[in-house]
């Protein structure tokens, strides 16, 4: 029973984990930037973005900043006609549906000297989506830890037989509780004054 409780928590906790999104700061400890050479394609090549993730810009507003592109515009590094541009120096962008986000910074030569990049979100995962075809990328769920031997017998049959065993055990837990209060009470009353 305790561990039928303990696998509910986690996959409740693993449930809130992947809805809420992953935060990824583009160019990790550089930042959005021109110095250093970051290769921003290498940064987001590894990475599996999913639908709700959550992309950081972090960089000097006074040098730079953040111009949301077509994919033309960013081969071409033209910012001329952004989609969206951010300033603040702290951006966070919330990646609301699945294909390519190209950002580059918008000013001049920045970009044609690397300081852009292509986000690519694949779908959501199935389990998570509420009307998912099955062809998902199944790379996109890493949160899910690897269970050794039998991880699908742990899925939605669970709940059942804790939940049986839970009841019970409450039953006992009350029938106990009763006896014990009954104990109390008489005991109490038949001690010596
Ligand atoms: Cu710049």
């Amino acid at each position: 029973m305790d561990m039928a409780v303990a696998i509910t928590v986690l996959v409740a906790f693993a449930s809130v984990a992947l809805s809420s999104g992953e935060v990824y700061k583009v160019g990790d400890k550089a930042g959005w930037t021109t110095l250093g050479n970051v290769n921003y394609t290498a940064w987001a090549a590894n990475k599996n973005f999913i639908v709700g993730d959550i992309i950081q810009f972090v960089y000097n507003k006074d040098f730079h900043n953040v111009a949301e592109v077509s994919l033309e515009d960013y081969k071409s590094c033209n910012a001329g006609s952004p989609k969206a541009t951010y300033k603040s120096g702290n951006d966070s962008i919330t990646l609301r549906t699945d294909g390519h986000y190209f950002f580059l910074c918008a000013v001049p030569g920045h970009c044609a000297v690397g300081q852009k990049v292509d986000i690519q979100v694949a779908k959501l995962a199935p389990s998570a989506a509420p009307s998912s075809p099955p062809e998902a990328v199944p790379p996109s769920n890493p949160a899910t830890p690897p269970t050794e031997g039998t991880p699908p017998t742990e899925g939605p049959p669970q709940p059942q037989p804790s939940g049986a065993s839970a009841t019970a055990e409450s039953r006992v837990v009350g029938f106990l509780m009763v006896v014990l209060a009954f104990a109390a009470t008489f005991g109490g009353l038949m001690l010596p004054r």
